[in-house]
C-alpha cells in the first residue's frame, strides 16, 4: 500500500496539466484526484459533445502513456500472440462509429435512500465521434478459437492502495460485434489523455465501464473474469429490492446495455423565462442497443403530454436529440418533463428500481420553469463540510481523494461505516483505534439522506 500512495503524491500536477490542456473546466468536478468530471446538463447542446465538455469516469489516478513504447498484448486462446504497437494497429483497417457512452451511475444523485458512489445527477453521458479498428478485427489477426467465450480487457492505471485492478470483461458476441471498437481517435482528434491514450475499446449501447481506457492488454478466454470490477461492480440485483436493502453478489447479474433514458437540457435548470412568449424545450434521449420511437414532454408536471420532434441526426448507438415548442407559458412556476419511449416498447419510469450501487438511473427527468416572476435561490450544494474539520480525515482519506467526493455522499453511520471498511480493506493506512472516530467525524461532518431532486 505504501508505494501506491507515495507514488500518488506525484500525480495531482500531471492530472491538473492533462485537464488545462483540454480545457474542462466548465464541467463539475465530482472528484479532481482520481478525475471525476460531469457535464453540466445546459452545455449539451449539440448531437456531438465536443472534447472538452465530455465527462471523464476515472477510478484511478490517470496514467501518462508514452505512444511509442506503448504496446497492446493479445494473449490467453490463441493461435498467435499479438505484441502490437500504435502504428501497427493505425495501419489496420479504420473504421468509425458514432455513439453515446453513458456511466452506469449516471443519476445515483437521485436514489433514495442514497447510495455510495461518485453523486452524478445528469451529465455523465455523452456522444461522440470515434475512429478506430474493429477489436473483432484484431481477434482474427489473433486467431481467437472458437472456444472463448470472454475477452478481458486491462490498462495500464493502477488500483490505489491495494484497490484491485480494473479489468473488465467482454462477452464474446459483443466484442465480435462490428461497432466494437478499439478507438485511437474521439471526434477526429488523437484519444485525449483523460478518454484513454493512446487507446480504449468502445462498446456502444452499453454502460460505460465496458469501454476500458489506456487499454494495454487483451485475453481471450472460455471463463469470465474474477476480479472485483466484474464480479462486485457494475451488477445489478436479479429481482426487484426494497430500497435499503444489501444483496449479495451471488444475487445480481452483470449490467450490459443501458435502459431508455433522455434529459432536458434546454431550458436549464431554474430558468427565468418571459411569460407568453414560446419557449423551445430541448435534450437529448438514448436507449441502449434499441432506438428511440418517441419522446413525449409535459409542460404541466406530468398532468398532459405531447410528442417532442426528433432530431435528424442519428447513428444506431447514438442518442437522439429532441425539441418540443411550448407556445405560451403562463407566469409562474412550471415542471417540464420529457419521457422517451424505445423500439422494445420500455417507457421511462417516474422512480426508477433503487439498487444498492444506484446504476442506471432512467427516470422521468424534469426541469423547473419559472415564467415571468422571480427566481427562488436554492440553496448551494455543500461543496465542503459544514461541520467543522477533522484532522484525521485530512491525514487519512485526502491523501488519495479530493474532500468533494466525500463531502458529496449522503451516508448515515452504516453507509460510511461500510465505505470505510471498503477503503482499508484497499489499503487506507486506518489503524483499528483510529478507524470509530473516523466513521464519527464523518457522520458528524456530513449530514445523511439529503435528498437531490432532478
Ligand atoms: N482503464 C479504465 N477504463 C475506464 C475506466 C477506468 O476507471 N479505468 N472507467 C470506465 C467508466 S466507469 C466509464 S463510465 C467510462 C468513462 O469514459 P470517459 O472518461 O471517456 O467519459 O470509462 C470506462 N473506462
Ligand atoms: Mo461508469
Amino acid at each position: 500500500m505504501a508505494p501506491g500512495f507515495a507514488a500518488a503524491a506525484l500525480l495531482p500536477g500531471a492530472s491538473f496539466a492533462q485537464r488545462a490542456l483540454l480545457s474542462k473546466d466548465r464541467l463539475i468536478v465530482r472528484s479532481g484526484r482520481p478525475e471525476d468530471l460531469e457535464t453540466p446538463a445546459q452545455l449539451l447542446n449539440s448531437w456531438i459533445t465536443p472534447n472538452e465538455l465530455f465527462f471523464v469516469r476515472s477510478h484511478f489516478y490517470t496514467p501518462i502513456i508514452d505512444a511509442s513504447s506503448w504496446r497492446l498484448q493479445v494473449d490467453g486462446n490463441v493461435e498467435n500472440v499479438l505484441i502490437l504497437t500504435l502504428d501497427d494497429i493505425r495501419r489496420m483497417p479504420a473504421a468509425t462509429i458514432t455513439a453515446t457512452l453513458e456511466c452506469a451511475g449516471n443519476g445515483r444523485a437521485f436514489f433514495d435512500p442514497p447510495v455510495a458512489g461518485v453523486q452524478w445527477r445528469k451529465g455523465a453521458v455523452g456522444t461522440a465521434t470515434w475512429t478506430g479498428v474493429r477489436l473483432a478485427d484484431v481477434l482474427y489477426r489473433a486467431g481467437v478459437t472458437a472456444n472463448t467465450r470472454y475477452v478481458w480487457l486491462d490498462a495500464a492505471d493502477q488500483g490505489i492502495g491495494a484497490a484491485p485492478d480494473f479489468i473488465r470483461s467482454l462477452p464474446i458476441e459483443k466484442a465480435m460485434q462490428r461497432e466494437t471498437l478499439l478507438a485511437y481517435e474521439m471526434n477526429g482528434e488523437p484519444l485525449p489523455v483523460s478518454h484513454g491514450f493512446p487507446l480504449r475499446a468502445i462498446v456502444p449501447g452499453w454502460e460505460g465501464a465496458y469501454s476500458v481506457k489506456w487499454l494495454t492488454h487483451l485475453q481471450a478466454s472460455t471463463r469470465d473474469h474474477d476480479g472485483a470490477f466484474v464480479q462486485a461492480g457494475y451488477r445489478y440485483p436479479r429481482k426487484p429490492v426494497a430500497p435499503g436493502t444489501l444483496v449479495a453478489a451471488a444475487d445480481t447479474v452483470p449490467l450490459r446495455d443501458m435502459p431508455v433514458k433522455s434529459i432536458v437540457t434546454a431550458p436549464g435548470p431554474d430558468a427565468m423565462v418571459p411569460a407568453g412568449v414560446p419557449l423551445t424545450v430541448a435534450g437529448f434521449a438514448w436507449a441502449g442497443e434499441a432506438e428511440i420511437s418517441r419522446v413525449d414532454v409535459s409542460t404541466d408536471g406530468g398532468g398532459t403530454w405531447q410528442p417532442a420532434q426528433l432530431g435528424r441526426d442519428r447513428a444506431r448507438y447514438a442518442w437522439r436529440q429532441f425539441e418540443y415548442v411550448w407556445r405560451t407559458p403562463a407566469a409562474g412556476l412550471h415542471r417540464v418533463l420529457s419521457r422517451a419511449t424505445d423500439t422494445r416498447g420500455m417507457t421511462q419510469p417516474a422512480v426508477p428500481a433503487w439498487n444498492p450501487a444506484g446504476y442506471v438511473w432512467n427516470g422521468i427527468d424534469a426541469v423547473a420553469v419559472h415564467a415571468g416572476t422571480a427566481v427562488p435561490q436554492r440553496a448551494a450544494d455543500p461543496a465542503v463540510a459544514p461541520g467543522g474539520d477533522s484532522a484525521l480525515l485530512n491525514a487519512r482519506c485526502l491523501i488519495c481523494h479530493d474532500a468533494e467526493l466525500i463531502a458529496q455522499q449522503r451516508l448515515d453511520a452504516a453507509g460510511w461505516e461500510r465505505e470505510v471498511s471498503k477503503m482499508i480493506g484497499w489499503g487506507a493506512p486506518v489503524t483499528g483505534a483510529e478507524r470509530e472516530r473516523l466513521i464519527a467525524d464523518l457522520v458528524r461532518l456530513f449530514p445523511a439522506h439529503r435528498p437531490v431532486a432532478p
